[in-house]
């Protein structure tokens, strides 16, 4: 059993996630880029690599099919997104466990309502050298400080392989990480956001009543728990801090950046203190129409990197891990 700790208060956490980060960023996985259909020569898949492939493919997957990936996809815009990226972050943990060879390491959070509450959000021990590393320099804002920081003479250096182009089709690249920091946005949510999220009191007229966890139509404009966290709908929380960091988070590769499991993380850990006072309820359920299928109950979470698992699956992963702290 694992617990998720928050990284800027556990030194020995935070080390063990940027070593753990930098082994699955070098360890070959079983794939090679020809098999997602990547053009160019074929090239090994490495393990981190593969969880970057698995969210461009997700993103550009609409449901339904034939339908518009920037009204609802396979992951984000509707019911699956927090299931989604619990399974991402879970295969993530079970990864960095076995490369750490410490079954009880903790994926950890970052709480950015900190940050937000000490004033100005780029500033934080979460983008020093010994964390994250900072913001990017040059004309592509290329991250040269920190652990994941470009060294074009270093050939151990932490890289970015696989993007997007315009089209969402993927391309092979070898290329430093990219951030701009509070360029496109210049916050995080604040503790005050985050209360919003959990303010249940009965809603004004036309406000979403956030004890349920969505509402129809299941996509980018739903009111409601899900979408309020995910950040369309008013834009804020989720969205707001991948704007914040920019660049690389900016898109559908943004697992590129080791910030985003951190990020999600904290998203992750949102949505478990939204169960744990609301109860583990999950909608639509399975008798919802098949044009959402891959966002009901029972419906698949595919993976190439494990066992499929379900929203239902994955409600209630107590067994695996809690959090150190709730909202
Ligand atoms: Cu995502």
């Amino acid at each position: 059993m694992a617990v998720r700790k928050n990284i800027l208060q556990d030194d020995a956490v935070r080390e063990a996630f940027i070593s753990g980060v930098k082994q699955l960023k070098a360890e070959p996985s079983p794939f090679s880029t020809t098999d997602f259909g990547i053009a160019g020569a074929p090239g090994q898949v490495r393990t981190y690599d593969l969880f970057v492939i698995w969210h461009i493919l997700a993103m550009r997957t609409a449901v339904p099919p034939g339908g518009d990936p920037d009204i609802r996809n396979a992951a984000h815009r509707g019911p699956i997104f927090l299931p989604w990226h619990r399974v991402m972050l879970s295969l993530m943990e079970a990864n960095l466990q076995r490369v750490l060879k410490d079954a009880s390491f903790g994926l950890p959070y970052w709480d950015w309502t900190d940050d937000m509450e000490r004033g100005d959000p780029g500033v934080s021990a979460f983008w020093e050298p010994s964390c994250m590393g900072g913001s990017g320099t040059g004309p592509f804002d290329t991250v040269s400080d920190g652990p994941f920081g470009f060294d074009e003479a270093d050939p151990d250096t932490f890289r970015v392989r696989i993007t997007t182009n315009s089209s969402l089709n993927m391309v092979r690249t070898s290329r430093g990480l990219r951030r701009a920091l509070g360029v496109d946005e210049g916050r995080v949510p604040s503790k005050a956001d985050v209360d919003a999220l959990f303010d249940v009191r009965p809603p004004p007229d036309g406000d979403p009543d956030l004890t349920t966890y969505d509402f129809p139509p299941w996509d980018a404009s739903s009111i409601g728990f899900r979408n309020r966290l995910e950040g369309f709908n008013p834009f804020g929380l989720h969205n707001l801090v991948h704007v914040f960091i920019g660049r690389d988070m900016s898109l559908a590769s943004s697992p590129n950046d080791p910030a985003f499991y951190l990020h999600h993380c904290n998203v992750d850990r949102l949505w478990e203190g939204w169960m744990d006072r609301n109860g583990r309820d999950y909608l639509p359920d399975q008798s919802a129409p098949a044009i959402l299928r891959g966002h009901r109950l029972r419906d698949p979470i595919v993976s190439p990197l494990g066992p499929a698992a379900t929203p239902e699956t994955v409600l209630d992963l107590t067994a695996l891990y809690t959090y150190d702290r709730l909202p």
